[in-house]
């Protein structure tokens, strides 16, 4: 049994050489970006075994992603090379603090990730771990995507913790069903991230984490980002602990039936360089405390401390703090946490 098994798209990621608007962007330098591989190559980085579940092309990106994705120590044996379509590629702008718009252009319809589906995705591989992480970016990829988180949020009685971030992506939805499915899936998660600015977006939920949670109460964990002030965590009474390593089978998740606690832990005030990949960044130094059964309000530390990684790093990825480095700061007491 590994700690966290991670299913989506990755794709190679051209990140600019200069602030500004793509169409003025003379040069890129190549990444790699996918909001799950991201929470699987960090917390491999912190030491944890995890496996990544997807599908690349037999084209050179796909190389590059399964070397550098297994650089990290992912375990990428499941990965599907499919000849008969091409990796994703995207391209972003800086994302700094001196450019105003941020654009993404994705180049990954059709890709051999969207190709992922119940048929071709095995079950055995993907409920292999403690953790069973997925996004709503799956959702947005294809039908046969979509049907795979159906079937991999619904409820059964060998299911790993399933945790979820909603990323909701507007310009990969084609139809406007998108912020339906979303709320659909989160509904059938244990652990659920969602940005309160997402949340609006999305649902149309203004009134903070409370009306969040007042909309999305089935999760047991419930993990609202707050941007740059911090993020509340709610918790219901019978939220279930991953299963352990030796014995994998966890409680039947349950909806929530005595009050949830609410916990609020601060930001850290970073020097943004990029903002990408900070929320992956938070959900796995998140999932990290959680698979070691931390209090709730060091899981936030470590999910804060995580994203200052990321936020103060040009790439989608960035190396997480040391674990004994993590648990001091995460030790400090409240009047350092702001
Ligand atoms: O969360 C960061 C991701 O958004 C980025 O790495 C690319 O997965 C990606 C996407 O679909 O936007």
């Amino acid at each position: 049994v590994v700690d966290v098994v991670a299913l989506g798209e990755s794709m190679v990621t051209f990140l600019p050489s200069r602030p500004g608007r793509l169409a003025d962007v003379p040069s890129f330098e190549r990444g790699i970006g996918g909001a799950e591989s991201n929470v699987a190559c960090v917390l491999a980085a912190a030491g944890h075994s995890v496996r990544w579940v997807s599908r690349v092309g037999t084209d050179g990106f796909g190389d590059h992603l399964v070397e550098v994705i297994g650089g990290y120590g992912v375990d990428v044996s499941t990965v599907h090379r499919d000849p008969t379509r091409p990796t994703g590629i995207y391209f972003r702008t800086a994302g700094d603090r001196s450019t105003d718009a941020h654009e993404v252009a994705y180049y990954r319809a059709g890709s051999a990730a969207s190709a992922m589906s119940v048929d071709n995705v095995d079950p055995g591989a993907v409920r292999a771990g403690r953790v069973l992480h997925l996004s709503g970016i799956t959702a947005a990829l294809s039908e046969g995507c979509l049907d795979l988180l159906r079937e991999l949020t619904a409820p059964r009685p060998d299911r790993p913790l399933v945790s979820f971030d909603v990323n909701h992506r507007a310009g990969l939805w084609q139809d406007t069903d998108g912020p339906r499915v979303l709320l659909e899936l989160a509904r059938g998660a244990d652990i659920v991230f969602v940005g309160e600015d997402e949340a609006e977006e999305a649902w149309g939920v203004t009134g903070g984490p409370e009306a969040i949670r007042e909309a999305l109460p089935e999760p047991s964990v419930l993990v609202v980002k707050e941007g740059a002030r911090g993020a509340t965590v709610f918790e219901g009474a019978g939220a279930p602990a991953p299963p352990s390593a030796a014995q994998p089978t966890p409680p039947a998740p349950s909806a929530p039936s005595a009050p949830d606690t609410l916990t609020f832990v601060h930001a850290l005030n970073v020097d943004v360089v990029a903002p990408v990949g900070a929320g992956d960044a938070f959900a796995a130094g998140f999932l990290s405390a959680t698979l070691r059964e931390l209090p709730v309000r060091h899981r936030i530390r470590h999910g804060h401390l995580w994203a200052a990684a990321a936020l103060t790093s040009p790439g989608d990825l960035a190396t997480p703090p040391t674990r004994p480095h993590a648990d001091r700061l995460a030790a400090l007491d409240d009047d350092a946490w702001g």
